[in-house]
């Protein structure tokens, strides 16, 4: 059975428990302690050198990086629907596979570091790379229901996590109205799964690398 080494308040690892919801497949949770530092512990480092979760385990395939995992899984599972091979749809889906590893990572994502983890980092800076890439989903967003090809590809999955998880880096959505409808259509999906909601700032692990 597919295996997900997983950290419920990570917004990478949420979205492949979303992309594994979606697709309906079975899969089992593995905890990882990693406000204890766990993600740097020498058995975990076998899985992946990098000490960072997600880590998807599926027969002998291990693999790890939310995005990459998002495009095994919609190629060995989602047939052509989540990612199509077409070379320009492919190319289309693929390039907000990189938007979310880097605006929306370095902007969102690390804001919400801040609040959430209490971790330094500057605070200025993030929220302005994150408005700066609301703008652009907002503007991409006024004329289609879903980022590429009509329909919910990973290129929604990768981006949807830290773009609804905004507030808790102190980033109000109130002035994406394209954006906050988008986040209300992925709601609607068949096989949808939520993140808890973090309400306090918990304590900053232990062993840190660069993100979280
Ligand atoms: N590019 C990776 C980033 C993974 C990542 O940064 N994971 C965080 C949790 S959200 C982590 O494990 N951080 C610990 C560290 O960087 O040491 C992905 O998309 O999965």
């Amino acid at each position: 059975m597919i295996k997900l080494f997983d950290y419920e308040l990570s917004g990478n690892c949420y979205k492949v428990r979303l992309m594994l919801s979606l697709l309906g497949l079975e899969h089992e949770i593995v905890p990882v302690n990693f406000i204890e530092g766990e993600h740097k512990s020498p058995l975990f480092l076998k899985l992946n050198p990098l000490g960072q979760v997600p880590v998807l385990i599926d027969d002998d395939l291990v693999i790890h990086d939310s995005q990459a995992i998002l495009v095994y899984l919609a190629r060995r599972y989602g047939c052509e629907n989540w990612l199509p091979i077409k070379p320009e749809s492919m190319g289309k889906v693929m390039q907000w596979l990189s938007i979310t590893a880097n605006e929306i990572q370095h902007g969102l994502a690390t804001a919400r570091l801040h609040f959430v983890f209490n971790l330094k980092i500057d605070l200025e800076l993030a929220q302005q790379r994150a408005d700066m890439i609301l703008k652009v989903l907002d503007e991409h967003l006024q004329e289609r229901n879903w980022l590429e090809l009509d329909r919910p590809t990973i290129a929604d999955v990768a981006c949807y996590p830290y773009v609804k998880l905004a507030p808790e880096g102190g980033i109000s959505l109130e002035a994406y109205p394209n954006v906050v409808a988008w986040i209300d259509r992925i709601k609607k999906l068949k096989g949808y799964v939520g993140i808890p909601v973090s309400v306090v700032t918990i304590p900053s692990p232990k062993s840190r690398g660069a993100n979280l």
